[in-house]
């Protein structure tokens, strides 16, 4: 009986040494405190011992109870610790390491142009304006003189959301009509935002952005529309800019005109960007038909009016000097980063 108690003790001292893992541990525990344990077992072998002998093997096995559980406990710790400092050792992150730079942001042109747009007309009193992008016909065309076999209806022309009357904007004058209808002159409006027309090539996108204005009041001259948007071209392209207006059309306005600038590539001496005429077209505009405030139930005896309307890509690419329109389209943002 001593020699199996020292066998066991020796045994399991050796089997201590090369314990590597706290599940090598556990097992250990079982082997020898388990219910079928080596040590359990010389606790049961007590029994057929006999008695006078009892006290001495019984210390003897309690004292090898107590070391067992002391030594695992023991190495239980050194193992933790061996397993601890391993992790420690693999998941170790090199702080001195350079960081990876995240990719930055930047303002789009075509965003920052419009807050300048916008900007100009504040501060000459204008305010801004919004409204829905799906509109229905009425504020859409009808409302703004375009008749019903006006080509721009056609459904080549129009995104129609259902069959008839409602569709996504070809322009935000609908915002205009909206303000007349609900506010009495005098009215000083722009109206920013996106506009969508069924044509994708390679000068124009389905969706684009547009700035228009409106100013009625009383004495309201084409003199005052010609002041504006030449102040308006100075702000935008510098206050040397020269500008001209042609005659034009819309069914909105009468007269009708469209502005150019003097090219801002070439300084007007003609180049491809403004195909050899020295000028650059950058909006469109006129004095407000009658027949506009008549839908509006606006007297166009009292009050005269003019408005105008560009569109922002343009502006964008003539201002940054870009000339190819998908560009702003495609979010690629080493193109992007050179606006920052
Ligand atoms: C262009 C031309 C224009 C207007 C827009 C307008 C709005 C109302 C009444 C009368 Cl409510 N006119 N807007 C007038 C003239 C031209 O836009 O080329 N845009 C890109």
């Amino acid at each position: 009986m001593k020699e199996e108690i020292s066998r066991v003790k020796e045994e399991l001292e050796e089997k201590l040494k090369k314990v590597s893992t706290l599940k090598d541990l556990n097992n250990l525990r079982v082997e020898y405190l388990g219910k079928k344990g080596k040590v359990t077992l010389l606790l049961k072998k007590l029994r057929d011992i006999p008695p006078d002998e009892r006290p001495v093997f019984g210390k003897l096995i309690n004292d090898l109870k107590l070391w067992t559980q002391e030594k695992l406990e023991e190495y239980f710790e050194i193992v933790r610790k061996r397993v601890q400092e391993e992790k420690f050792k693999s998941e170790r992150v090199d702080i001195t390491l350079p960081g990876r730079a995240p990719d930055l942001g930047a303002y789009h042109p075509v965003h920052t142009t419009m807050a300048e747009i916008i900007d100009v007309f504040v501060r000459m009193g204008f305010e801004v304006a919004e409204g829905p992008d799906i509109e229905d016909d009425y504020h859409n065309f009808q409302a703004l003189n375009i008749p019903p076999e006006h080509p721009a209806r056609d459904m080549q022309d129009t995104f129609y959301v259902d069959r008839e009357n409602f569709l996504l904007r070809t322009h935000t004058s609908p915002v205009q009509i909206r303000t007349m209808e609900k506010q009495r002159p005098p009215i000083h409006i722009i109206a920013p935002g996106k506009v969508y027309r069924r044509d994708a090539d390679l000068t124009h996108t389905p969706m684009f952005h547009q700035v228009e204005g409106l100013l009625v009041d009383v004495d309201v001259t084409f003199a005052d529309l010609k002041g504006t948007l030449t102040m308006f071209a100075r702000e935008i392209f510098g206050p040397e800019t020269r500008v001209r207006f042609r005659p034009s059309f819309f069914p909105f306005t009468e007269p009708s005109v469209e502005m150019d600038i003097q090219c801002v590539i070439c300084g007007g001496k003609g180049c491809r960007v403004c195909k050899y005429t020295g000028w650059l077209e950058i909006l469109g505009a006129g004095m407000v038909d009658p027949e506009v405030f008549k839908y509006v139930d606006i007297d166009p005896d009292k009050y005269t009016g003019f408005a105008f309307g560009m569109g922002v890509e343009r502006i964008a690419m003539l201002k940054y000097g870009i000339d190819d329109i998908r560009l702003l389209f495609e979010n690629n943002l080493r193109f992007l980063s050179q606006f920052r």
